[in-house]
């Protein structure tokens, strides 16, 4: 059973002696932010479509992460229309602690939304309802206070306001600040920071692809004029062959030894030309030192030296979520919303029931509950009582691709959604009662690479009671990919209802990154 709040979500272990592996929060979790207040640090991410909206986390030792809740998890919080597109909806927040409070602005780019401003006393939740704040015309803002108590915001373009983050209301005119390197493709991601005599303007920069890069600039007053850093970008992986790709809208975090980190996104591609990435942009940690007043950032590997103080392990999260307690973990993602009524632990105790509003995966409003893939090799599994209705397993990267595998009608059925391309794989009868429905994504090794090696393959089957999995179909991987769908995401595998109102017993996930 799991309880919110209760037990581990991830993240970060342990990488032979004295090193850490990264990416210390895997899966779907791009443009983190950090903030640490005494000993802890807490981090927050992008949630685009999925609600509820900005997972936020808690670690002791910026290597172990644990999610705590979602800043915004109420319908009055966050609205995500049906018009919503995938990869719309909640972009990049800025978490800052100040005077006692935690502050968390993000941008909702779906129709109706805007700017938000959340604050909490405690960053589990709950968080305020948000504030608006429309003078704050660009995506990714960050706040500042200055030693006078005004606070700034500062946005993609590079552009910055004065702002009352209680009302959100903007005072003065925007000014820009800086837009990185001359020409360089959207400036973004800034945040701003106090370190000695100076404030600090670190931005990405060249695109959230194969180009991003982290550059920085530095004044003596929070609204500039800047001088850029002679050695920007201060971090790129473009050009390069390392495994971590795409590295680039970072945060910074001064730990209470008076070290210094950074967390970024980055990307791991798989397979063989030009690379696929299917987990979408995950969150990485690296080390900072710095020389001649400026922050300096060495490439960002899959095992770096462990900072030098105690870590603070968590234990492996359960594999099995039985649906037996009176929440859903924060770990759990719907698509654009989630009526109460159409996701319920009470209607029948002990079992998820899912009610129908979409027929499909396909659909804008599809009752889906599904979790971030956060492993390169992994399976799931759910127990599925389609008597009430019919209902699957879903590998998601958004409407237009998925691959599933659903059970309703004395059969089950696996469905491939690539594009405008939707084909039936497989079927096969089965008998009446609970079906166990399987699926495993298997990572490609890096040998026998060959130019159009795919990124991973997805095995569909049923299990049986014995434990033995008749297996379906093997579909290739590249297909959910961000290379192939386009946007910010990645892949999020769950139960979904496609008619009536199945009910699902459990859901596992078991990381299987020792069979790549
Ligand atoms: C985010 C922008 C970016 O707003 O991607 O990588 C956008 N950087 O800063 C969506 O995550």
């Amino acid at each position: 059973m799991t309880v919110a709040g209760s037990d581990t979500a991830s993240t970060g272990r342990r990488g032979g002696t004295g090193g850490f592996v990264n990416p210390v929060i895997p899966g779907l979790h791009p443009d983190p932010s950090v903030c640490r207040v005494g000993d802890d640090y807490y981090l927050a991410c992008s949630s685009f479509e999925y609600f509820p909206g900005v997972p936020i986390f808690h670690s002791r030792d910026l290597v172990h992460w644990q999610q705590i809740g979602n800043v915004l998890d109420r319908p009055s919080q966050l609205v995500l229309p049906p018009t919503t597109p995938a990869s719309g909806g909640v972009y990049a927040p800025t978490l800052r602690h100040h005077d006692g409070r935690f502050w968390l602005v993000v941008t909702n780019v779906a129709d109706g939304g805007g700017t938000l401003i959340c604050t909490a006393t405690d960053p589990a939740g709950p968080w305020s309802d948000p504030v608006r704040a429309p003078g704050v015309a660009g995506i990714d803002p960050d706040l500042v206070w200055d030693d006078e108590g005004t606070c700034w915001c500062t946005y993609a373009g590079i552009e910055q306001v004065r702002i009352d983050p209680w009302t959100g209301r903007v005072l003065g005119p925007p000014r820009r600040l800086w837009s990185g390197a001359p020409g360089a493709q959207a400036p973004e991601a800034p945040h701003l920071y106090r370190v000695g005599g100076h404030w600090y303007l670190m931005i990405a920069e060249g695109g959230t692809e194969r180009g991003h890069a982290v550059s920085i600039a530095r004044a003596t007053a929070p609204d500039g004029p800047y001088e850029p850093c002679p050695a920007n970008p201060i971090l790129t992986h473009r050009g390069t062959d390392r495994p971590v790709q795409n590295t680039g809208h970072a945060d910074l975090v001064e730990a209470a030894d008076g070290s210094w980190w950074m967390v970024l996104l980055g990307v791991r591609p798989q397979g063989g030309t030009p690379g696929w990435h299917v987990l979408g942009r995950e969150t990485f940690l690296a080390p900072v030192t710095w020389a001649d007043g400026w922050p300096v950032v060495g490439p960002v590997e899959p095992v770096m030296t462990a900072p030098p103080w105690p870590a603070y392990p968590l234990p492996p999260p359960p594999v099995r979520d039985d649906f037996d307690g009176p929440s859903l973990h924060p770990r759990w993602l719907s698509v654009r919303s989630r009526p109460a009524g159409d996701c319920s632990l009470t209607q029948r105790p002990g079992w998820l029931t899912l009610r129908a509003r979409g027929a499909s995966p396909d659909a804008p409003d599809v009752t889906f509950v599904g979790r971030r893939q956060q492993h390169l090799s992994c399976r799931a599994r759910t127990s599925v009582d389609p008597s009430g209705g019919r209902g699957g397993l879903a590998v998601r990267l958004d409407e237009r691709h998925h691959y599933e595998i659903e059970a309703g009608d004395g059969e089950v059925r696996v469905v491939a959604r690539i594009g405008s391309v939707l084909a039936t794989v497989a079927t096969r009868p089965v008998a009446e009662g609970p079906v166990l429905l399987w699926v495993e994504m298997l990572g490609t090794s890096a040998e026998q690479w060959y130019p159009g090696k795919g990124p991973d393959v997805l095995r569909f089957g049923i299990a049986q009671s014995d434990g033995t999995v008749v297996e379906l179909a093997t579909l290739d991987g590249r297909y959910l990919s961000t290379e192939v769908a386009g946007g910010f995401t990645g892949r999020v595998i769950g139960m979904y209802a496609a008619a009536g109102s199945p009910a699902f017993d459990w859901f596992d996930y078991e990381p299987r990154d020792d069979e790549q």
